[in-house]
């Protein structure tokens, strides 16, 4: 009796092992099928990654499993908030499928949630996107099936009233309808998604925040994030390329009511799939103009190593709100697309500039002496003249981050007023401005984790900045000499 079981079971295996393989045989190649056939489980993904391309030539039928949880979470160091949440992340896992998939959708509300949830998928055709259909009490499960009858890439997000609310706590995230044909092939996919968060305190105020209806009402947002919180893409978290890699982003945005200027500083993009339709919309674009509710598609390759940085091109959202994230490129220069610093010369105002005209001589001086700097020139090395000569470096680079009065940008850019950590170490602030600084770092008890970039100044400029710096915002009041910069630029 037994031996008989095992011997039908291995047939059973055998012969759906051999239908596999005639499966894999004939769906492998050739044109794109219409019939939908097999069944299988979504590969879902947490931002920034992107479930891999679809390789069968056929529709599925595709189960989509998803639950919704109430989390408390990180908003930016410090700061808490009550996410309401697809799968327990914001935004909400990638769900990739193809173009004619059968969609069964299980939408799983956790017992422990407050209040019911839905979902309204915007890859949908008919009524609320699902919405209607997937209403779940807490403790419950909806399930309905649609068709991907549009490829394209489509926001999925609450639609349980009041509706607002659902989407401003955290409720949203991307699905991907892989065209017949999908794409072309490239080295990484990233998923970014922008949204706001509206709360009681100010940016960066700790402790866990509450939602604000009036700053939602204002569509004033404190916050303006990529991936669900501040930092949540630089840092330790940034993206991953190598120099000569191609990089295709899935961009949504859900707002809940800005429209995001989808920029990444240092990069034009090669292709865009605007609103995250199927064609190549525009070539060469810089700013991606993405509405709430939408989404798009951008590829690009990068050819120069170094961190760039994305934004929202709204840029006080960018340095004030959050919006910045990093993507990280390694290997060799190439400097035929890009030089770095070829020269630092004297600039003396354009009226000079007229005089030296007249006088070829003098010209050549000027430029060819970059020694002969305002910090170290005769006429100017008194302390108030250096310092005067620092003030200048101050606001023309470091206070695009560390901010004009030095106190920085909570989370974000670590003070230099008043820093333990500046006017611990002269000699390591020195390193800092020379060779930039990145990971974590610890400055008045606030932790940051971000990237400085090397900050390609002369020894003069740098031993003048620091000195206008330690001599100012209620800092020590060390001075740094250009020989103290010299030392540690040639490694002490
Ligand atoms: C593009 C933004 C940016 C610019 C420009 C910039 N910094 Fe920074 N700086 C940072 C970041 C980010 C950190 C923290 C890095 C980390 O987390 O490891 C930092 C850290 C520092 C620190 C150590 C931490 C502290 O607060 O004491 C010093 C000192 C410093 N910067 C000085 C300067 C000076 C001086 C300049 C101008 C010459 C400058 N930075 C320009 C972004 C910048
Ligand atoms: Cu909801």
């Amino acid at each position: 009796m037994e031996k008989k079981k095992i011997i039908i079971s291995l047939i059973i295996i055998l012969s759906s092992l051999a239908a596999a393989a005639a499966a894999i045989y004939f769906s492998g190649c050739g044109e794109y099928s219409n019939k939908v056939e097999g069944v299988e489980y979504a590969n879902l993904t947490y931002a920034p990654d992107v479930p891999p391309a679809i390789q069968r030539n056929h529709p599925s039928k595709v189960i989509v499993n998803i639950e919704t949880m109430q989390v408390e979470g990180r908003l930016a160091d410090g700061v808490k908030y009550n996410f309401w949440t697809f799968g327990g992340r914001v935004p909400g896992e990638f769900i990739r499928i193809k173009e004619g998939d059968v969609v069964e959708f299980h939408l799983d509300n956790s017992p422990i949630c407050s209040v019911p949830h839905s979902i309204d998928l915007h890859a949908v055709s008919g009524p609320g996107g699902g919405a209607a259909v997937s209403q779940t009490l807490p403790g419950h499960e909806s399930v309905f099936s649609f068709k991907a009858d549009h490829p394209g890439l489509f926001i999925y997000h609450c639609a349980t009233q009041p509706v607002p609310l659902h989407i401003a706590n955290g409720m949203y995230g991307l699905i991907y309808v892989e065209p017949k044909d999908g794409l072309s092939p490239v080295d990484h996919e990233y998923y970014v998604m922008q949204s706001e968060f509206y709360t009681t305190g100010n940016y960066g105020d700790s402790g866990l925040q509450e939602f604000s209806l009036d700053k939602a009402l204002q569509e004033n947002p404190t916050y303006v994030v990529f991936n669900g919180s501040v930092g949540a893409l630089s840092g330790d978290n940034a993206l991953h390329a190598k120099v000569g890699e191609t990089i295709r982003l899935f961009v949504g945005n859900i707002g809940p009511n800005l429209t995001s200027s989808f920029h990444i500083i240092g990069v034009v993009f090669d292709k865009v799939y605007l609103f995250g339709g199927t064609n190549v919309t525009q070539e060469n674009v810089q700013t991606v103009s993405i509405p709430a509710g939408g989404a798009a598609i951008v590829e690009f390759k990068v050819k120069v190593p170094g961190t760039y940085t994305i934004v929202d091109h709204s840029i006080f959202r960018a340095f004030n709100k959050g919006a910045v994230g990093m993507l990280k490129v390694t290997g060799d220069y190439n400097k035929e697309i890009f030089s770095g610093k070829q020269s630092d010369n004297l600039f003396y105002g354009s009226d000079l500039d007229k005089k030296l005209e007249n006088n070829p001589d003098s010209q050549q001086d000027v430029s060819e002496n970059p020694a002969n700097s305002e910090a170290s020139n005769e006429n100017a090395n008194s302390i108030v003249d250096i310092i005067a000569a620092g003030k200048k470096v101050f606001s023309s680079t470091c206070f695009a981050c560390h901010q004009p009065d030095g106190k920085g940008v909570p989370n974000i850019f670590p003070p230099l007023a008043q820093s333990n950590f500046l006017n611990a170490d002269k000699e390591r602030a020195i390193g800092i401005v020379l060779h930039g600084k990145s990971g974590p770092v610890n400055v008045n008890g606030k932790q940051f984790n971000n990237t400085m970039p090397a900050q390609s100044l002369s020894d003069d400029q740098i031993a003048a900045v620091l000195t206008y710096v330690y001599h100012s915002f209620g800092n020590s009041g060390k001075t740094v000499t250009k020989d103290e910069v010299s030392k540690i630029r040639n490694g002490k």
